[in-house]
């Protein structure tokens, strides 16, 4: 009997859901490779509704729950749906053990109920933890019901294998509904990294979660104490997110169809929408309304209620010991927003950018904009005053359109010491940062503007000043600071206009490009510099959408300086842009950052770039010295530039960036905000000629394209076999005739 309880239990085990709701995250854990050392994962794409569970129902009714702040608790409706709709049960965890299995299959998200896009029933998907260079092997399944998607894993660059990256038309054809897809490659690169979908709007609808990349020798991570190391006892994930209150594609209609007034309701008389600014007065773009700032799969729909008693809501707990070193790997998964964090109490050590380590720096709050990721350290507190200490997320942006201030929305985790005996803090939080003060400022790293003259008592870190903690592993090409002589290739990118790269809005091929080497034109519209006006809105918004790609030769050192200045910016500013590149990663060498005047707002672009002012277009536009052209760019970081992926371009002025192409095959770059890679901000990059692009699979899928049918289908039957005896038969017979007479 107790052996068949056992089997049963091992049976019921399998097919429980763990990774719904629950209070407190779980710590990173590597996962166990199958019997041939391969970390294989399964991905199934589902729709699911939020607030609710499924599971231990034998009807499979999806069972809303509801959550009441006031008394902290939890409740079930009745499933039954010949029932009262709304009479509620409470859990019951003694008198029904089951209440805690049903609470695991519950994403809060935003706190009400709707659809999303779960990753084996989860928003954001599991951390997926891997050793550094292994075969990771993940298998997706498409099960939405109408929409098509893709899995891209970024932050590793899938050497030579380009066709594993994932995104849709540019490496492989979208995985359609109900259709099934693997992705195999090695991780190729350490560190904090995550996946998501890159077809349309799937990742802001919920396909994303985070992949990490483990050194299993190693697992230390750098301390301000003199560059000694430690190993951090737990290791957290969180990915923050800007959820907003429409799905992606309503948000991406509303864009097209500039109907954005209307983002809270087209029957709502009562709001409008309108554009938001940072500080300096540049533009936040597709900055749509926010239900929730979720860290993971928790936030809370109701601001006044998050800003007030935040401790009674179901956020996301990291429990800790007093002493203890822990670090958060943090990753901003969002569509538009750059996020401000800091843990309340709790110093913060910055020990990775993009996943790779960098000097590690002590600041006071970190901004991670859609894309990036950063680890921190976090060390427990001797003795601890209270139970918990709040994490606290929020928005940067300042004003609406018109100037008047916009209110600041939050997101909240908590960390939780496990002493027994500490008092749990139940007062409304001052969310206005007391403890920066004239006197004592507090360090901001990674601010989108040199000088944050809204906030007086923070002073801005700009992210060019992290450090590469191993400078002697940078090839000494990548640091050249004089011309070279072959083997490099300098290119500018204007990314200022409304979701344009230089005039041209990037437009997805209709296939895929590597199986189309020679008649690219058929599937997709080339870009031709003289069809597109220089600076006549109109004209860029309907004559310019191209298949817009970049050639890179094998190997050489490309420089490629991004910049964000002239006429045609977004509402008249422009926006600062997450700039992510796919396939390789770059060196930071140089920041421009605009002038600003005494208010703290963009005044004059950056001078290094030959733009005449704002009035003028700048697409197609150089250094102001051409001594500097070739790679003696003045100025640069030629010590220490860190390796990122994703990197924000400011508003007025220009990142320079470094990388040897030694990755052949097509790849991507892209605005990491959603609805401006949806709108045209990127570019496709093909290194090296089309004889050093490694095949994919014989079986990859390329059929993605163009059907054209120019005359009434013929009614055909397959050609029978037996069709074929015949001849065969004669042939036969002539030759037996030809060697009679010949004999
Ligand atoms: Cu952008």
């Amino acid at each position: 009997m107790r052996a068949l309880l056992t089997v049963i239990s091992i049976f019921c085990s399998l097919f429980s859901v763990t990774d719904g709701y629950s209070k407190y995250s779980k710590p990173l854990e590597i996962m166990k490779p199958d019997s041939n050392g391969v970390y294989a994962y399964d991905m199934k794409i589902s729709k699911k509704l939020t607030m609710a569970y499924k599971n231990d129902n034998p009807a499979k009714h999806a069972t809303p729950v509801d959550y009441d702040y006031k008394t902290q608790t939890w409740s079930k409706r009745e499933p039954n749906q010949l029932m009262d709709c709304f009479q509620n049960y409470s859990f019951n965890h003694i008198s029904d053990p089951g209440d805690a299995n049903r609470m695991e299959d519950v994403l809060v998200v935003d706190g009400l109920h709707k659809r999303v896009i779960s990753i084996n029933g989860d928003m954001p998907g599991a951390p997926v933890v891997v050793p550094y260079m292994s075969e990771v092997w993940i298998r997706v399944s498409n099960q939405i019901l109408m929409d098509s998607m893709t899995i891209h894993v970024h932050g590793i660059d899938k050497h030579g294998m380009w066709y594993m990256d994932g995104v849709a038309f540019v490496q492989q054809c979208p995985i359609q509904s109900t259709n099934k897809f693997e992705y195999r490659f090695i991780a190729d690169n350490k560190g904090t990294h995550w996946y998501h979908g890159h077809m349309q709007t799937d990742r802001g609808d919920g396909i994303a979660g985070g992949f990490i990349v483990v050194d299993q020798n190693d697992t230390s991570v750098p301390t301000l104490d003199d560059r000694k190391r430690i190993v951090p006892s737990r290791e957290y994930f969180f990915l923050l997110q800007d959820w907003a209150t429409k799905v992606g594609e309503e948000a991406w209609m509303q864009l097209e169809d500039k109907t954005m007034k209307w983002m809270y309701g087209y029957d709502d008389f009562t709001k409008c929408w309108e554009p938001t600014r940072t500080s300096d007065g540049g533009n936040v773009g597709g900055a749509v309304p926010i239900s929730a700032i979720l860290l993971n799969d928790k936030g809370w729909y109701d601001h006044d209620i998050i800003k007030s008693q935040p401790f009674n809501l179901p956020l996301e707990r990291f429990q800790i010991k007093p002493n203890e070193d822990i670090l958060f790997r943090i990753v901003n998964g969002g569509v538009a927003q750059e996020l401000m964090l800091y843990v309340e109490g709790h110093p913060m050590t910055v020990v990775a950018a993009d996943g790779d380590e960098v000097v590690p720096m002590k600041v006071d709050r970190l901004i991670v904009f859609p894309g990036e990721r950063y680890d921190i350290l976090i060390k427990g507190l001797a003795t601890p005053t209270k139970k918990s200490y709040r994490i606290q997320v929020e928005t940067v942006q300042k004003y609406f359109f018109d100037w008047k201030e916009i209110p600041i929305v939050y997101g909240f985790g908590y960390i939780e010491y496990e002493t027994d005996g500490l008092p749990e803090d139940k007062t409304t939080p001052n969310l206005m940062h007391p403890e920066c003060t004239q006197n004592k400022k507090c360090t901001v790293l990674n601010c989108p503007f040199q000088e944050w003259m809204a906030q007086p008592n923070f002073t801005c870190i700009s992210y060019d000043k992290l450090e590469n903690p191993n400078p002697e592993k940078i090839e000494a090409e990548i640091l050249q600071a004089t011309q070279f002589n072959g083997g490099f290739e300098e290119h500018f990118i204007n990314m200022h206009h409304d979701s344009q790269m230089d005039q041209f809005l990037f437009q997805f091929p209709w296939g895929i490009p590597y199986y189309h080497d020679g008649d690219m034109e058929t599937i997709s519209t080339s870009c031709s510099q003289t069809a597109c006006a220089n600076n006549s809105m109109s004209d860029l918004d309907t004559t310019c959408r191209c298949f817009y790609h970049l050639e890179h030769k094998l190997n050489n050192i490309v420089q490629i300086t991004l910049y964000n200045m002239g006429l045609g910016g977004a509402m008249g500013t422009g926006y600062a842009h997450p700039f992510h590149l796919h396939g390789h990663h770059f060196y930071v060498m140089k920041v421009g950052w605009p002038s600003y005047n005494g208010s703290g707002f963009i005044d004059q672009m950056n001078q290094d770039i030959d733009c005449p002012g704002r009035d003028v277009s700048c697409n197609g536009k150089k250094w102001r010295n051409k001594d500097w052209l070739g790679g003696a760019l003045e100025a640069m970081n030629t010590k220490n530039p860190t390796k990122r992926d994703t990197i924000t371009l400011p508003v007025g002025g220009y990142i320079t960036i470094r990388f040897r192409a030694v990755n052949p095959g097509w790849w991507f770059a892209h605005c990491h905000l959603e609805l401006h890679l949806m709108g045209g901000t990127g570019y496709a990059y093909k290194v090296g000629d089309q004889n050093q692009i490694y095949m994919p699979p014989d079986n990859f899928p390329h059929d993605c394209g163009v059907f054209k049918v120019d005359k009434l289908p013929e009614l055909r039957l397959p050609t029978q076999k037996s069709s074929n005896i015949p001849y065969t038969f004669i042939a036969v017979c002539l030759v037996l005739i030809i060697d009679r007479i010949f004999h």
